[in-house]
């Protein structure tokens, strides 16, 4: 009956504990054709809709390794120009499930300025804005050349107010033929919701759970 006892109790705990889902970013690094296909496409293409994203302006593109040195993706061999020719304005962007409502979480991604054809100059630096529904989070200006190319990780946070949120990267400033690059998009939950204190409910039933485990070792079978 040991078991018997301690399952009880053990029940009750794990109700205090809620299964949280896990906001899950498809395609994040830019890197698949598919679920499951690595992407094969040539050193640079036009790309109307990233697998797991939609492009709803503009014209984006896939760069890949090796194309104009020193151009290298953040994360593995592919990262996105925001504008492809002309794509002012062009807007990419993903709804995201799994959020709990009223937790806190972070968006980061690599962001790099364009060094094809001087696109980003101090002068007229490219642009970008990042917004999570309707509000914006992140606007973004960057610029240099072939002598300094870098990415950086720009980090967006935000309280979630529903379970699924849109994420959209928009181009705002570029040149004619190469905007703001980005790469390697990430999500995790703050680290103030990784101790969340309990809710009264969730408290409650951690007393019954402890209550049980109490009872279980005085009326021993
Ligand atoms: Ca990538």
């Amino acid at each position: 009956m040991k078991s018997l006892r301690l399952a009880f109790p053990l029940f009750l705990l794990s109700l205090t504990a809620p299964a949280l889902a896990t906001p899950i970013i498809i395609n994040p690094s830019f890197e698949l054709a598919a679920a499951g296909t690595p992407l094969t496409a040539p050193v640079y293409s036009y790309c109307s809709n990233p697998y797991g994203w939609t492009l709803s302006a503009g014209n984006i593109e896939f760069v890949k390794n090796g194309y104009a040195p020193p151009w290298v993706a953040q994360e593995g061999e592919y990262a996105v120009d925001m504008n492809g020719v002309n794509g002012f304005g062009s807007i990419l962007s993903q709804t995201i499930s799994g959020f709990t409502i009223g937790y806190d979480y972070a968006i980061t991604f690599g962001l790099a300025f364009n060094p094809f054809a001087n696109s980003c100059t101090q002068s007229a630096p490219c642009g970008l804005e990042v917004d999570v529904d309707a509000a914006t989070l992140g606007t973004y200006a960057v610029f240099g050349d072939t002598s300094n190319f870098a990415w950086v990780d720009q980090t967006v946070s935000f309280t979630a107010n529903a379970e699924s949120l849109n994420l959209s990267f928009r181009e705002t400033t570029s040149g004619p033929a190469g905007g703001p690059a980005i790469d390697n998009v990430r999500i995790e939950e703050t680290p103030r919701n990784l101790n969340t204190i309990p809710e009264p409910a969730s408290l409650a039933l951690l007393g019954l759970g402890l209550l049980g485990l109490v009872a279980s070792r005085r009326f021993k079978v």
